[in-house]
């Protein structure tokens, strides 16, 4: 396999996940940012794909790599946090870059309160996975490799 084969995936996470593991495991499971990255990583390896993973608590730093990720990335993978339900920069930015976008929630939206039912975001994407926790994050990546062969 060439390194031109390897697709580039970037996988954000917005604000308060890099507490994932530490609080609310009720809600958000047991599993740390840094859990779901390894993971990532070696499944991603199996498929020939590289994942580059970020998170930030700053609505315009996404923003910027949604940017910079047009020339470097062929799809993202988002979990928004609560930007999901208010964002439209971050709207915007997706859908300037044209890159596939895959929709990933750890909890169940729709188990939740109703202003987490919206999400700026669900109808530009290929597909929304919310409610399997971390391993939302694994069945996103399958999901875009499915998504990049077709
Ligand atoms: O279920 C998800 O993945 C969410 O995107 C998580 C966001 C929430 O605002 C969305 O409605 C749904 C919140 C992330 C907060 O993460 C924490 C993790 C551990 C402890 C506290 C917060």
């Amino acid at each position: 396999m060439t390194q031109s084969d390897t697709k580039r995936i970037l996988v954000l996470n917005g604000p308060n996940l890099n507490l994932l593991g530490m609080r609310e495991p009720g809600h958000y499971g047991t599993a740390t940012l840094a859990d779901i990255n390894d993971l990532m990583q070696q499944h991603g390896k199996t498929m020939a794909l590289d994942v580059d993973f970020r998170q930030s608590n700053l609505e315009g730093e996404l923003v910027n790599w949604i940017q910079e990720a047009r020339n470097n990335f062929q799809a993202i993978i988002i979990n928004a946090g609560a930007y999901t339900h208010t964002s439209v920069a971050i709207r915007d930015a997706l859908l300037a870059i044209d890159l596939p976008i895959v929709e990933v929630h750890l909890s169940n939206l729709y188990k939740r309160e109703e202003f987490r039912h919206k999400s700026y975001i669900s109808d530009i994407a290929q597909g929304v996975i919310c409610g399997f926790g971390g391993r939302g994050y694994l069945m996103a990546l399958d999901a875009m490799q499915d998504i990049l062969s077709e």
